[in-house]
Order: C-alpha cells, then structure tokens, then sequence
C-alpha cells in the first residue's frame, strides 16, 4: 500500500491542509475514476494489474514548481506493467517525455518540462499500452514566499538538536497508528515512544526561552511501518524510531505527524524566530524500502540485498592518497552494518533522485539548512553537484555535514568554499567539531589537561571556515555527557560555557540544557522528563526542574543571552592568550570590541597572570565577570591577573 495515498491528513481533512491534500497524486485507473474511497481504489487497482494493464501506484515527486532551476524535473512513476507506456499529459503548459523504463515494468521515468509561466493546480499524466490506459495527478504547485523562509544556517546561530520521538508527545492519536501498531512502548529504548512534531510545536516557546535559534530533528521520513527485525541488539526486533531508515522519501512517518503538520511547524518556528534544520540522508535507505527487492534500475542501488560489500567505515580512505580503489570503494558502496540498502550516487537517475527530493522538501517547507548524515560514505564528486543544485534554486540554504571523525584533516576535507585534496568543493558550509567535541570531553568531563582544547583549535588552518564549524559536547550518537566517567555538573557548566564562547556555532542537545544522563545510544535518547502524558514532573517549566537541573538550564541561557547580545562571541576572530595544564585562555574580537574567557578546569582555585594587549585592552581598563562568579578585573600595563574558583569560567567585557 502507497503510505502516502494513505496518509492521515486525508483522513482528517483541515483546511490548512487543503494546499497539501492538492499536492497529493491522486491515483487511479481509467476505468475507475469515479470512486471515492482510497481504500477501495488500491484494493481494485491491484485487480487491474492482474488484468494486466498498466497501473500507477506513486510518483515521486508528485508535485513540482513553475519557474524551477530544475527543469525537467524527473518523475519516478512506480506501478505495473508499464513496460512500452507512451505518455499524455492533456496540458499546453507541462510537457512530459518517457526517459527509460524498468525492466519488470514497475518503473518509468518521465521527464517533465514545465513551462516558467505554468498555472498551479492538477495536470494528468496518462500512461498508455496495448493492454489499457493508467492516470495519475500530478500537482503544479505555487512557490511559498521567499519572505522569511530558506535563510540558511549562520555564526549567529544556536542549534538545538531534538529526537522527536524522544521530545514530546503532543499527539496520542499517532502514538499507536492502525497502520504501523504494535511498534509503540515506552517501556523498550528502541521502540516508538509517542514524541511527534505537535509536541515541537507545543514547545518551541521551550527553545526560545533558552536561546536556541535554530532547531534540527533527527529525520522525519517514512520508516517502515512494521518492527525492524532484520537489525538486532540481542533484545528482539527493534524499531527505527530515530528515522533513519527511509522506505519513502516523500512522505512524513506517521508516528511523528503530517506533512502539512511538518510545514505548520516551521511556520510557527519561523514567527519566533527560530530557522528549521531537516536531517536528511543521501547514503541509504532502510532495509525495508521496496527499491530493495525491486531497483528502479539496476544500477541504483551499489549490489544487491543477496551480493553487496559491507561497510568497513575506514572513512580516511576516501581521502588517502596511497589507498587503493578497492579499499575506498567497501566505505562508498559497503552496506552499514551489511544492512542498509547503499544508494548509488554514480547512477544518473538515482542522483537525480536524491537531488530533487532535497529541494522538494526545501520547497514544501520553507526550511532553512540541512543536516546530512553519513557524507563520508558517498562520492564527494556528488555532494558537489547536490550542494550546487541547491544554490541554484535556493542561495541561502546551507548544508551541515556529518563526518563523525576525530581528524580535522579528514573532517576539513569535507567543508566546502575550496577544492578538497582530490580536487572536489564539496560546497558543504559546516561540519560537526568531532577533533574538538572529543576533546572537551576529555578536558571537561574526564579532567585530562585542557591544553588538549587549544591543542585542537590550532587545526584550524585545515578548514576553510572554522567560524562554521558546529561545535558540540553531546549529540544522538554519543554517550550524554553527565554519564562520562569524571563528569559532574560543575564540569558541564564550564564545558557549555566553553562551547558557546569559542569559535563556531554550537549545537546544545535536547535535555543537556537540564543534565540529563544516559550511555550510548539509545540510553542517550531518553525522554525528556514532562513531555509525555502521565510524566510525573514537567521540566519544560522551572518548578519541574530539581537544584542542579534549575542551575544548569539557567546556565544556558545566561550563555545564549550573552551569545546574542555580544557579537565577538558570534563573529570575532578568537585569539588564545594563555594555556598550562588546567587553565586556559582567550579572546574573541570583532573589530574593536573584545570579550576574554578565562576557565580553570581544575578542582582547586587559581590565579595566574595573562597578557591582554592581543585583546585590546589597555592599562586601567575595568573588567567584570558576565557570569558573576569570578572577581572583576583591572588591566596592569598590559596584563591582568585571573582568580577562579575550582572548575569554573568566567566571559569578561568592559564595564
Ligand atoms: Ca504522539
Ligand atoms: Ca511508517
Ligand atoms: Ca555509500
């Protein structure tokens, strides 16, 4: 059954979902054109197929823009027996020619031209063979407004990354849905657990108050609707809760809401000022895709479910001057886990596929930047021409990349801006801080010396932008901080105040704004405490919150208020002024304005003496602890002398 012909916003039709609902293909046969009821249609489609004549079951996209840098746009029809179809489409304004078809006549590719000046509203795509006629709706849609939409991802911005499953429960009707039951259990750490996107919503007022301004959701697409037994932990068949197992790129699971409710939310994000980063993922899909068992081509896919490479996830290959194609290839094309079905970017139409399927979901939206998982593991030579494409149509939306790799070398070889070693601009903006994440939590939470942090920074050079590096002291894969051996709330504090005055944009985790504990995934999903009904506390508000939580939350937010109101913490060139064993530090300057961060990370008090005509300051300038808990400052000469109690920071400015 097509998940998104039976989607639950026909279901429960709303007005504001009319848009929506025009964009769906509606699908049907000749002969059947007249029925109404969409469960009845599917039913006496498939009695057609029998009958042998040609049936469409999907088209992917099943909408597309006028005026589109993309054009043609291709269409992924799946269906029957559409081997030898000639196509029709009863319009002046949409020309539609038949690229190539699957051999099993499951799939055609059409090319659509749409003329620039082309009116929204429906056009039917007919498909005809010998044996009979199929249709199908295909939407000319309307652009949204550009008006405060697609603003991509800057140095000003606070990232707050959410699992939305994991986040709020905001709709209990979807917790359990007729179509995919038995998979929600709050009781098991990989089943569905009730979070869902109207459980954002309820709580972006939340994420404003702390001072994020931009929110990412671990990946909203369809994942299978039955458990994942093919992926197991020694506990039974799990979920694919987090979303990372697509079985259709066009449609929102149904765990988590609509698409309508997708676009609802970043509306409301976008009236608070708050941008919207959607994870996608290129590498693969999930092992139940249908592509599985039957490829669109036989090339769309890097071998078969029954003949593949594994993923040996020696990314550094990828860039290695002395590794041999062989070796680079089981990291492009491996399966994950021997499991996730490898997409293969190298094939024309599937990298067409994958390229417009990231601007339709820009362009439904009005989102502003992605997050894209896994970049190591696909051809570099395609993230350039994805990045490029996305420009085109969309010049301010801007790509966050994931390479979870402890080496700036390989990690800056990613970001764009300028050719990588291969001669390749991936055109990526960002990239996760990994060399400097694994060095905060062993200063920070396992008290090794913080030298280690300046010792990272002084990498730099090996990225284009480190301004735009997101920087990071927990995320969905890694063990949460507070449950690193060493850690304590004391050294959290100091760890977030490091990450939200360096250099690049910080990410803060969903519940690390409370000190939330938890091991490695998925102890490190846990729900966050009052998001779900029959919580027995609500810590979205501060009479939920216990002492240390209170205390760390009003942590974050004095750092994000400062973050706002200073712009060197944002732009400024960072300038590191002092560093021994546990002590440690720096400036950030923007023009002539200049803020110094002092950290003592270790268990006694201290005070050493740092030279601070680097930062600007000159003799008898006053200096005060934006924190308030270090003494004030009074520049001698040109230094001053720093007292800090035991692990603690403090962000001076000028009085
Ligand atoms: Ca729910
Ligand atoms: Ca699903
Ligand atoms: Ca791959």
């Amino acid at each position: 059954m097509d998940p998104q012909v039976e989607g639950a916003n026909i279901r429960n039709p709303r007005k504001s979902m009319a848009r929506i609902l025009r964009a769906m293909p509606v699908i049907r046969t000749l002969a059947f054109a007249a029925l109404s009821s969409l469960a009845a249609l599917v039913h006496l489609s498939t009695s057609m197929a029998a009958a042998g004549g040609p049936e469409i079951l999907k088209l992917d996209p099943p909408n597309w823009w006028p005026g589109h840098s993309i054009n043609p746009v291709m269409i992924l029809i799946r269906g029957n027996n559409l081997g030898g179809a000639k196509v029709e489409i009863a319009a002046r304004d949409v020309k539609g020619t038949i690229l190539k078809t699957s051999q099993s006549g499951t799939y055609l590719f059409l090319n659509l031209w749409v003329e620039p000046g082309a009116r929204p509203g429906p056009r039917i795509i007919k498909l005809t063979t010998p044996v009979g006629t199929a249709e199908a709706r295909f939407e000319i849609s309307a652009p949204l407004a550009r008006e405060g939409r697609f603003k991509g991802l800057s140095v000003d911005d606070v990232i707050y990354l959410i699992v939305p499953d994991r986040f709020s429960d905001g709709d209990a009707a979807n917790n359990d849905p007729p179509r995919s039951i038995g998979m929600w259990d709050r009781t098991k750490a990989r089943f569905y657990h009730g979070g869902d996107l109207q459980g954002i919503i309820d709580h972006l007022d939340y994420i404003k108050t702390l001072g994020a301004t931009a929110i990412w959701l671990t990946p909203v697409y369809d994942n299978v609707d039955h458990l994942n037994s093919l992926e197991q932990y020694g506990d039974g068949p799990i979920t694919d809760y987090h979303g990372y197992g697509a079985i259709d790129f066009y449609a929102v699971d149904e765990h988590l809401g609509t698409l309508s409710k997708l676009r609802e939310l970043v509306d409301r994000a976008h009236q608070m000022g708050i941008k919207v980063i959607q994870d996608q993922v290129a590498n693969h899909t999930g092992p139940y895709h249908p592509w599985v068992s039957d490829p669109p081509t036989p090339t769309w896919f890097n071998g078969t479910e029954a003949n593949h490479l594994s993923c040996d996830w020696q990314t550094w290959t990828v860039i290695d001057p002395n590794a041999a194609y062989q070796v680079r290839k089981s990291v492009l094309e491996g399966w994950f886990m021997n499991i996730l079905p490898d997409l293969n970017q190298n094939d024309p139409e599937a990298a067409r596929y994958l390229i417009q399927n990231t601007l339709w979901w820009v362009g439904m939206t009005g989102l502003d930047a992605i997050r894209e998982d896994t970049v190591p593991y696909v051809p570099r030579s395609f993230w350039s021409a994805w990045t490029r494409a996305i420009k085109r149509e969309y010049p301010q939306v801007n790509v966050l990349g994931e390479v979870f790799d402890g080496n700036p070398a390989l990690v800056g070889s990613f970001q764009g801006g300028r050719p990588g070693p291969d001669g390749v601009d991936t055109g990526l903006y960002s990239l996760f801080d990994y060399p400097l994440y694994f060095q905060i939590r062993g200063a920070f939470a396992q008290g090794k010396s913080i030298r280690d942090i300046p010792r990272a920074l002084a990498a730099d050079w090996l990225y284009s932008n480190p301004n735009a590096l997101v920087t990071l002291l927990g995320g969905h894969d890694v063990p949460r901080f507070m449950s690193e051996k060493g850690a304590d709330v004391a050294g959290l504090e100091v760890a977030q105040t490091f990450v939200m005055t360096t250099r690049g944009i910080p990410l803060l985790y969903y519940g690390d704004e409370i000190a939330m504990t938890g091991g490695g995934d998925p102890d490190n999903r846990r729900d966050f405490p009052g998001g779900f009904p029959g919580d027995p506390r609500n810590a979205f508000t501060p009479s939920g919150r216990n002492g240390p939580e209170q205390t760390v939350f009003e942590h974050v937010q004095k750092l994000a208020s400062l973050r706002a109101l200073l712009a060197p913490l944002r732009r400024g060139k960072q300038v590191d002024l002092f560093v021994s064993d546990q002590q440690y530090c720096y400036a950030r300057i923007a023009g002539t304005q200049s803020v110094l961060i002092a950290i003592n990370n270790d268990i006694v008090p201290t005070a050493f003496d740092v030279s601070v005509a680097p930062a600007l300051l000159s003799d008898g300038a006053t200096l005060f602890d934006q924190l308030g808990k270090a003494a004030g400052l009074k520049v001698s000469g040109s230094s001053v002398r720093v007292e800090l109690p035991a692990r603690s920071a403090a962000i001076y400015t000028m009085k």
